[in-house]
């Protein structure tokens, strides 16, 4: 287990922006931050200034400018404070305006700032929670469906041997390794970009050996004390993804006081973990990690509030198609049959700041996201 409360990055704050349409103008931004030294002796200062704010949780929620903000912050907390929170802040904004940042890794590069990325779920696993069994026990098969995935469009194609559906059991680290590597390997030969699904380092290793050129940890390094090292070795992009808890009692009333604050103050803590760790700050993926340790309702907000992840200044993924929610909202109760409403997540997540969709019906969710792309360029 990565414990974050030690590294000494974690004590710079987090700033997550809410809405900036105004700041390019030097307007005002709506922001919360987290992390500062003594958040009311901040929220006093920018109240005397003039400014709308108040303290929940430790966090200051503000409309203000940065440099108003920064300036409160010297005047409360002192000129070290304010020079530690000035580069955040400038940086969230930013962050929460440019497109997405490319991602160059492993020889290839992602185009993340073109247009939304489409990532196909390969598992070979008998047990997934959509298409557990159908690629299972025969990489000859899952490679066959790799190739159409990347055929219906799929920008990378995200190979997964072990279940983390709620209530999976762990899989044997042989075992898994057993199950994905002839896949990558195969894969990679072809030419498909492969990212791995996996929270073992070893997996993580000898996938890239034989050709991944991602890791998708959906433990965010929590999972193997292994694993950051193990990345920063590598030349690979990092999904950090937010998981509560773990597979097997994830789902067992679920709570946050507030779902969106809380994922990204973890999400913007563990990718500076990975960075003290080792690994390069421009291979961060960030993910809120839809229905891992999260009721409908934390979904659904995560997903509505999902371009506050912006302020990371890393590309988004998100992890939606099939989903229980997406049964909970629509009445489908057969995982297969959500395609429909996959899409229109995937559309919903790409029009509020997602740069990769991770998609079972690649075909569908190209076409759904290449209108969300023409819109936002029109
Ligand atoms: N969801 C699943 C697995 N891996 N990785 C990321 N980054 N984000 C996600 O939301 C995500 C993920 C669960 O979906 P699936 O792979 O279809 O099911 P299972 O875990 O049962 O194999």
């Amino acid at each position: 287990m990565v414990d974050r409360e030690q590294t000494p990055a974690a004590a710079v704050p987090l700033v997550r922006v809410r809405d900036a349409r105004l700041t390019p103008d030097d307007g005002p931004a709506r922001l919360v931050v987290s992390g500062l030294r003594s958040p009311q002796a901040v929220a006093d200062a920018l109240a005397t200034a003039g400014a709308r704010t108040a303290v929940v949780a430790g966090r200051v929620h503000v409309v203000t400018t940065s440099t108003r903000l920064v300036d409160a912050t010297g005047r409360a907390l002192g000129r070290a404070d304010a020079d530690a929170l000035r580069g955040v802040v400038d940086a969230a904004v930013a962050g929460w305006h440019a497109p997405p940042p490319d991602l160059v890794v492993g020889g290839c590069r992602l185009p993340c700032s073109e247009r939304v990325l489409v990532m196909g779920v390969l598992n070979v696993t008998p047990d997934s929670f959509s298409d557990g069994g159908s690629w299972f026990g025969d990489p000859d098969l899952a490679v066959e469906h790799g190739l159409a995935l990347v055929d219906a469009g799929a920008d990378v194609v995200d190979v997964g041997g072990e279940s983390t559906r709620p209530g999976a059991e762990p899989v044997p680290r042989d075992e898994e390794l057993e199950r994905v590597v002839p896949v990558v390997s195969a894969l990679a030969k072809e030419r498909v970009t492969v990212s791995v699904d996996t929270r073992h380092a070893t997996v993580a290793e000898d996938a890239v050996a034989a050709g991944a050129v991602m890791v998708n940890d959906v433990t965010g390094g929590a999972g193997d004390p292994d694993m950051l090292t193990t990345v920063a070795g590598l030349d690979v992009a990092y999904v950090i993804m937010h998981m509560r808890g773990e597979p097997r009692t994830m789902q067992e009333d679920p709570r946050y006081d507030d779902v969106v604050a809380e994922v990204f103050d973890h999400l913007g803590n563990a990718a500076r973990s990975a960075v003290a760790a080792g690994v390069a700050p421009e291979h961060i993926v960030v993910d809120p990690g839809i229905g891992f340790g999260k009721t409908s309702t934390h979904n659904l907000l995560l997903l509505r509030h999902l371009r506050d992840l912006r302020s990371l200044g890393r590309p988004v993924l998100v992890g939606a198609s099939r989903k229980s929610f997406i049964g909970r909202v629509t009445g489908v109760e057969v995982a297969a049959e959500r395609v429909a409403g996959s899409v229109g997540a995937a559309a919903v997540a790409a029009a509020r700041g997602a740069a990769i969709v991770r998609v079972h019906d690649v075909a569908e969710t190209v076409q759904a996201v290449r209108v969300a792309d023409a819109v936002a360029s029109a």
